[in-house]
């Protein structure tokens, strides 16, 4: 193991949160604070990860069911995590991730009834100890977080997972709350309701409160 600045930020949350919104505001703070960041996403975020993205939310994977999408997530990871991730981190860079493992235990695990023993197995094999240093989980009403991604998207026609129904996205909200709670240490449930503005200010003021080294921390990469 390798001692090596950096830090992990992911963002999670259902659909629509605000996640991507709320990651290019923190960069602008971070850039202002003197921090070199990385903005990523998954599923995809490389390359070859990208091209799994594609095929898993066109909808093609999901007559596999959710292990084989569990498994495609992982794969993903996999190649997101050595050729982009681990080298940002490892490099002294703020990694902001729009999505990660959480997603995986959220949508697959709660939503998919996939056997958590399972995804964590996934999780120690892919992700080892390279996990999130913070996660924030953007908690909004699904009606409002659909809302914005229909309007966003302007056609209305949503991907894989914003064609399912609204039990759906209620229990979705609900498995990251239960996130959120199982791992105070590293998770922080943000309101994600209300402006843009508003969303920022309670991001930054939790970021300040659970990390005051921001402006130069460092952290061991696997
Ligand atoms: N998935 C992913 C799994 O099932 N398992 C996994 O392991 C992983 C990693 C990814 C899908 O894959 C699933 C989860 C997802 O369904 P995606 O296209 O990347 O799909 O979609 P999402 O991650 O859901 O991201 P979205 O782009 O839909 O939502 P965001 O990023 O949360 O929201 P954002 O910032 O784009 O905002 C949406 C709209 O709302 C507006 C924005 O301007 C934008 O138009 N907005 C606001 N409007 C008013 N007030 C505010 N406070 C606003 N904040 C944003």
């Amino acid at each position: 193991m390798a001692s090596a600045p950096g830090l992990f930020i992911t963002f999670e949350g259902g659909e629509g949160a605000g996640k991507s919104t709320q990651i290019r505001l923190l960069r602008e703070h971070l850039d202002a604070l003197g921090r070199s960041c990385v903005v990523t996403r998954e599923p995809g975020g490389s390359p070859r990860a990208e091209r799994i993205r594609e095929h898993i939310l066109s909808g093609a994977a999901k007559p596999l069911g959710p292990f084989a999408e569990a498994l495609l997530f992982y794969a993903a990871r996999r190649d997101h995590l050595d050729t982009v991730i681990r080298p940002a981190l490892a490099a002294g860079q703020v990694v902001l991730c729009d999505r990660f493992s959480d997603s995986t235990r959220a949508y697959q695990g709660a939503l998919g009834a996939l056997d958590p023993e399972l995804i964590r197995d996934l999780d120690r094999v892919v992700v080892g100890t390279t996990r999130p240093d913070v996660t924030l989980i953007l908690d909004v009403p699904p009606s409002l977080g659909l809302a914005r991604a229909a309007r966003r998207r302007q056609d209305g026609a949503g991907d894989r997972f914003e064609a399912e129904p609204p039990s759906f996205h209620e229990r979705l909200a609900e498995a990251f709350r239960e996130i959120a709670a199982a791992e105070p240490e590293r998770c922080v449930l943000i309101d994600g309701t209300g402006t843009v503005e508003e969303v920022a200010e309670r991001i930054r003021s939790a970021l300040e409160a659970g990390l005051p080294a921001l402006s130069g921390a460092a952290r061991d990469v696997a």
